[in-house]
């Protein structure tokens, strides 16, 4: 055979098998997402971090700009993600939704004795912080200027009738008079909310809780909140322990010390939106969802935080609509209003969605049984609620982008298994937190798309302080990427990333800084590619995960023999973090403060 021949046949040959190959290679998840992951491009990513900037809107005190929930530069930024998506061909809908948002003001005072007290905002690393409002905390409606009183504070620790209750009770104020005064309390036993409300109704004119002292992790600033739910109307302020003994102390020696005192605050209700988006095709009892918060703090125009995340989003459902994806299941794209106010929107979306759902489960669940009565179910029953609800549910996993681009970045993968992250402190679930299924395999194809790329990666904690929280409580498959917040980087993740140890992964993190110089184009890029990689596989696979080992899947009386341990239903998960977290709306990202 002549060359010219070999080469003319093998012409034919490439050309036929590409479009076969083609055909089969649309079949091959990896392959198309790799596909849609090289499509995304640095140059539009940016674009869309400077389209949001210019959105963004003057803060209170007009220092900086910002696009948090309730304002201008918000409803700014969900108008522009609605005219990108539905230019682009998607399904676009906003969800409405409110909430309590609560704001300190500028110019907060406080000083005892005639000593100024630093505000935590005004702390340095030469200068600590003494004190700190709480969150829901009334404001003062002008300067008060009042002598300080204490109620029952107790100093000995190690006295075997140590109580740690000072002011838990209405009782504790009958033999002391706060009538007029600012009530000094110490923090223990109960929460901030019942002090400061039993103090307030005892007629105190605003209330100091000051750190208990038992112990070096509750001697610094009562940095907390009173929650949402509050009713309470006067200042208040929390401080650190030194600063209260001290008082305490000149009081028992017979000194009388005034406080002078101010504080403005914003509360209000406020009307928002999350922006939710899907492709017009794909199966829809197998919806492949990613969001990304939309707001930002009050205090900056949250380019990182959430900018980031927000162009991540949206340019992977650019490089979707480039490469012309079809997608075997939905992808349902959001966008969540404040995030920042205690993951709000998203818990708002996840509650109105996954609620009835589960109600659903339930209802049928009896049927069958020929039962009524869902607070009889044994825990083997409720297994099979819990079976048929995620069989019911039509979202089978939620990928979060919160963070993508931080300047001084690590690429932190969500340890949505627990299996590195199990015993660190930033850890927020119990022992017998079982993750949704498919969870581990989320974060594995995470991580192999940084192994392909040459990059490591650091397993992140789940702190349920970003909007996988909602899902990961209504036993939803989940995982997520986060490039850092205010911690520093260590040495070893300075060899492992670049950039410099000891410094914060972002040092404008919920600051006025927060523009468009605070991204590394770098990890952003990177991220998108990563979350387009991952979201794409799923979205073209139509077994999502690999199916259960046997074990799992055995009849459900053999399951329960075999695991006599209670373990977490998703409804007893619900109402854990109701609990823990009823208090949502406040701003500055510290719905996860201490409330007692
Ligand atoms: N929720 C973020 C910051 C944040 C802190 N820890 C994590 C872990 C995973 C994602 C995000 C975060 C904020 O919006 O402030
Ligand atoms: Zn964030
Ligand atoms: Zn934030």
């Amino acid at each position: 055979m002549s060359i010219k021949k070999i080469f003319n046949k093998s012409v034919v040959t490439a050309a036929v098998s590409s479009v076969l190959l083609a055909g089969c290679l649309w079949d091959d998840p990896r392959w198309v997402a790799d596909q849609v992951s090289q499509a995304v491009k640095e140059r539009r990513l940016v674009r869309i971090l400077t389209d949001l900037e210019v959105r963004a809107t003057p803060t209170e005190d007009g220092s900086s700009t910002t696009r948090a929930a309730g304002s201008e530069g918000y409803e700014n930024s969900v108008e522009y993600i609605k005219r990108k998506m539905r230019k682009m061909g998607y399904k676009v809908w906003t969800q409405e939704l409110d909430f309590r948002s609560w704001v300190e003001l500028a110019n907060t005072s406080l000083a005892v004795n005639g000593q100024t007290l630093v505000h935590i905002r005004d702390a340095t690393d030469d200068v600590p912080a003494d004190y700190a409002t709480m969150s829901y905390s009334g404001g003062s409606g002008g300067p008060i200027n009042a002598p300080i009183a204490f109620v029952t504070p107790d100093f000995d620790f190690d006295a075997p009738d140590y109580d740690s209750s000072d002011g838990c009770e209405a009782s504790d104020f009958d033999g002391v008079d706060v009538s007029g005064k600012v009530a000094v309390i110490q923090r223990g036993a109960c929460t901030f909310d019942a002090k400061v409300s039993n103090a307030e109704a005892a007629g105190a004119v605003a209330v100091i809780v000051f750190n208990q002292g038992n112990s070096d992790g509750r001697k610094g600033v009562v940095n907390g909140t009173l929650g949402s739910d509050t009713g309470v109307t006067i200042p208040a302020f929390g401080a650190r322990f030194d600063l209260g003994k001290d008082w305490y102390d000149a009081l028992q020696g017979g000194a009388s010390y005034m406080a002078d005192l101010a504080v403005a605050v914003r509360d209000e209700n406020i009307v928002t939106h999350n922006v939710l988006a899907e492709t017009r095709k794909g199966n829809d009892d197998q919806v492949v969802m990613l969001g990304a918060h939309l707001d930002s703090v009050p205090e900056g125009p949250g380019i990182n935080d959430n900018g980031s995340g927000t162009a991540g989003l949206l340019e992977y459902a650019t490089a979707l609509k480039k490469m012309k994806v079809k997608p075997k299941n939905k992808i349902r794209f959001a966008w969540w209003a404040a995030e920042e106010a205690g993951l709000v929107g998203s818990n708002f979306y996840t509650n109105a969605l996954f609620s009835p759902i589960r109600d659903d489960a339930v209802q049928l669940i009896l049927d069958e049984l020929g039962l009524d009565d869902p607070s009889q179910l044994t825990e083997e029953q409720l297994e099979m609620v819990d079976a048929r609800y995620n069989e019911l549910n039509p979202v089978k996993l939620y990928l979060n982008f919160d963070m993508i681009g931080s300047p001084n970045y690590i690429y932190g993968v969500m340890d949505g298994d627990l299996s590195d992250t199990k015993d660190s402190p930033d850890n927020a679930y119990p022992g017998d937190f079982e993750p949704p299924y498919g969870t581990s395999d989320i974060e594995s194809l995470f991580n192999e798309y940084f192994d392909n790329a040459n990059e490591k990666t650091v397993p992140q904690a789940l702190s349920n302080r970003s909007d996988y929280a909602g899902f990961a409580q209504w036993g939803v498959a989940f995982g997520g990427l986060f490039t850092g917040a205010e911690r520093v980087k260590s040495d070893q993740e300075a060899a492992d990333f670049g950039g410099e140890a000891g410094v914060a992964y972002d040092k404008c993190y919920h600051q006025a800084c927060d523009d468009f110089g605070n991204v590394s184009h770098e990890a952003l890029v990177t991220n998108t590619k990563s979350l387009s990689y991952v979201t794409t596989y799923y979205a073209m696979s139509e077994q999502l995960f690999p199916p259960k080992p046997e074990a799992e899947v055995q009849p459900f009386g053999l399951r329960s023999l075999a695991s006599p341990t209670h373990t977490h239903h998703v409804g007893d998960v619900i109402k854990a973090a109701s609990r823990e977290h009823a208090d949502h709306g406040h701003f500055h990202g510290d719905f996860d403060q201490d409330r007692e």
